[in-house]
């Protein structure tokens, strides 16, 4: 049955109540929904409602295509001014010995090991520490283009610029500027956490607030540039701050249109300061994938990072409102595998990735970080997968 016809049962079911009706009735005619409705949708809703809601508006936006890219990542170091209490990645500066701190010639070094290697991203992020200032990294994201010009660097998030921007007395206005002209193409989603105050000031009070993370993306955007946008969910905050969390970035986007994709990041529990929270179930981070797709009307993609949820949850996750299931990695992360993700070595190839989108009955396409369709997989066959090719091939003998 079509997303459509699945969505017409669901407003014929006599069962349903009146709230929820009035939601389905608003997303079939395209309408945005209230933030009161968005918390009742995370109180009341139930998956295959949710999923039925969320999958109409995929296949609207999307059809049955499912993006990736081919991207590997380069986290300068794993130590941080910061202490966030969700962080199992960083460790405070006075552990410097478990730490890594990578120079700028270690940071090329990568990028040269991926010489001649179809990769078309670069993602750039990791702690914050002094040695890594506006001069540095303008040198590093200079360098990177000189010798790769055809290679997106995506790179740090609003965290570390309100950070370098101040140590140089830079506005934001002109270190966004000076960032724009060094070479990186667009940001990540990163630092933006939750939002709310509330919650912000108890896991993460330190560093950039909401409101700074929310305006250095409107600056990126208003210079022409694209972003990503996340939220860490399923520690101490309640549906409510989710909603406030989703609500800004909407409204940001109204503004902008900016915004690339919206990317849900599950709290994994492992090794730091809020390891005695339970994670939350896999029916919770699917509930969420699709509530982020009903309430982002605006926003063209939701991904799901598959290496912290698993290739089976981002399986799930395309009924549920996702359409990108981000890139190949290539092992270059080690933020959730400290953080307890299943993906102790994160590493998909290509035929890996287009097997998984396949396999769920959808159309993988391989993008550029800016969704450009590098190339569509649909019928694509692999060279280990033209082994055998039936018994046409053999002549015929009689
Ligand atoms: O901001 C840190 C999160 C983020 C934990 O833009 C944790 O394409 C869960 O933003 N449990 C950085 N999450 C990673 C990120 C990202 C990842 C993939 C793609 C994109 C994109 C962006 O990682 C941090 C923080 O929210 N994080 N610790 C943890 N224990
Ligand atoms: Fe530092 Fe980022 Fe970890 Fe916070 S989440 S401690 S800013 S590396």
């Amino acid at each position: 049955m079509s997303s459509t016809a699945t969505l017409e049962t669901l407003l014929r079911d006599p069962s349903l109540n009146k709230p929820l009706r009035d939601i389905a009735e608003k997303v079939a005619q395209q309408q945005r929904i209230t933030p009161e409705e968005g918390v009742m949708l995370f109180e009341e809703a139930e998956l295959a409602y949710l999923g039925i809601l969320a999958n109409y508006i995929r296949e609207q936006k999307q059809g049955d295509n499912t993006y990736f890219n081919r991207n590997f990542h380069i986290e300068p170091t794993n130590l941080c001014v910061y202490t966030c209490k969700f962080c199992s990645y960083s460790r405070l500066i006075k552990q410097r010995h478990e730490g890594w701190e990578y120079t700028m010639e270690d940071m090329l070094d990568i990028v040269y090991k991926y010489d001649g290697e179809p990769v078309t991203e670069v993602h750039i992020v990791g702690g914050v520490l002094p040695q890594y200032d506006v001069p540095f990294y303008v040198e590093l994201f200079k360098k990177i283009k000189a010798h790769r010009p055809e290679l997106h660097i995506k790179a740090l998030t609003p965290v570390e610029y309100h950070y370098i921007f101040k140590k140089a007395k830079l506005s934001y206005e002109e270190g966004m500027k000076i960032i724009a002209e060094s070479g990186v193409d667009s940001l990540p989603g990163g630092g933006a956490e939750i939002f709310h105050p509330e919650i912000r000031e108890k896991i993460a009070g330190d560093k950039c607030t909401g409101e700074q993370w929310l305006r250095l993306h409107e600056i990126w955007h208003q210079l022409g540039r694209r972003s990503n946008a996340t939220m860490l969910y399923g520690h101490i905050e309640n549906y409510s701050h989710r909603i406030h969390h989703l609500e800004e970035l909407r409204k940001l986007q109204d503004k902008t249109g900016g915004f690339q994709t919206f990317i849900p990041l599950k709290f994994r529990n492992k090794d730091n300061e809020m390891s005695h929270l339970e994670e939350v179930s896999t029916i919770e981070d699917l509930r969420n994938y699709a509530i982020s797709r009903i309430y982002l009307d605006n926003f063209g993609h939701i991904k799901a990072y598959w290496p912290m949820i698993s290739r089976s949850v981002a399986q799930m996750a395309l009924s549920f409102g996702v359409d990108d299931i981000d890139g190949t990695i290539d092992d270059t992360t080690k933020i959730y595998s400290m953080a307890g993700s299943e993906e102790q070595n994160p590493a998909m190839s290509t035929r890996d990735l287009v097997n998984l989108i396949r396999s769920v009955g959808r159309r993988p396409l391989e993008r550029d970080t800016l969704y450009n369709v590098i190339q569509d997989y649909t019928d694509f066959a692999f060279e280990e997968d033209k082994q055998f090719r039936g018994y046409l091939d053999l002549p015929v003998v009689n």
